[in-house]
């Protein structure tokens, strides 16, 4: 029987040499890598964020559960890919953490989970200026822009990047996507007047669906 536990324990302690063996097992049993996903990898790292909350661990700690789950995903990746490749491509995305915040680990998960459901993603990476959004929705033709923000700081930099995209000529043509865990559904939509809030990777397959009149 697997042991959900000690995958939990070793990506919160950032034990990463230990992490890929792990989910491996789990697979090896029969485990479905989005139950791995979100059953037990995600709320590790809510552990790690309620531990960090309370001045148990610092930010080097952070950083090591971090690479851990990173190299649990690594695992699980070429999986979720490949169900991605049998689905015609739904349209382009093109996706980044906002200005200010490098967090990515979220936001490479929403991006595996809408190229294994068949979108085509272009990654933009973290720290993503208001322009950088602008200018790779355009080159690309995008039909989705997603932003992803960590940070509460990052607000007015979510803001801004809607206002950016809905001042410039993709107005009306792409459709705007919004998650992370410093979002609200009512900042993202009423304040920003984004189309969409999606509080994990799975709601924001369907969102994106649904925006692009797909589901
Ligand atoms: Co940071 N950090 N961090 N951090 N970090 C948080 C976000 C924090 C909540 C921790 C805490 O205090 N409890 C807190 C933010 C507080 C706030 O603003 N209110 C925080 C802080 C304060 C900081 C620093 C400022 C710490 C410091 O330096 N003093 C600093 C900022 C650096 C910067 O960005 N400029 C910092 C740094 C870091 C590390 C580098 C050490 C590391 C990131 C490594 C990396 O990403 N490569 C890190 C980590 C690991 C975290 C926590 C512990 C975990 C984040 C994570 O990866 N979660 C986090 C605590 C937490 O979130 N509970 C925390 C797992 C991931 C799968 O979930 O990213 O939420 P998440 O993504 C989800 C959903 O949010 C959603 O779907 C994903 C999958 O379900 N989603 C979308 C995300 N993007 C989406 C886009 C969508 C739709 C859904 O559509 C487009």
């Amino acid at each position: 029987m697997a042991d959900m536990q000690a995958l939990r324990e070793a990506i919160i302690k950032g034990r990463r040499a230990e992490v890929p063996g792990l989910v491996q097992a789990a697979l090896d049993e029969g485990a479905n890598p989005q139950t791995l996903i979100n059953g037990h990898m995600i709320e590790a790292m809510k552990e790690v964020g309620r531990r960090f909350e309370q001045k148990q661990i610092f930010v080097p700690e952070m950083m090591i559960a971090a690479r851990a789950m990173q190299a649990g995903l690594e695992v699980l990746k070429p999986l979720l890919e490949q169900a991605g490749q049998a689905a015609l491509s739904l349209g382009t995305v093109v996706m980044g953490t906002v200005f200010g915040d490098l967090h990515d680990i979220g936001k490479n998960l929403v991006i595996l989970m809408l190229e294994s459901s068949g979108f085509k993603v272009v990654n933009l990476g973290e720290n993503v200026p208001a322009a950088g959004f602008v200018e790779a929705a355009r080159q690309h033709q995008a039909q989705l822009v997603g932003l992803s923000s960590l940070l509460t700081t990052g607000d007015p930099y979510v803001k801004a990047t809607v206002a950016a995209i809905k001042q410039s000529e993709l107005a009306g043509q792409v459709k705007i996507l919004c998650g992370g865990a410093a979002l609200t559904p009512r900042f993202v939509l009423e304040e920003c007047g984004a189309d969409g809030y999606a509080p994990d990777a799975v709601a924001a397959v369907r969102l994106a669906k649904e925006l692009l009149g797909l589901a």
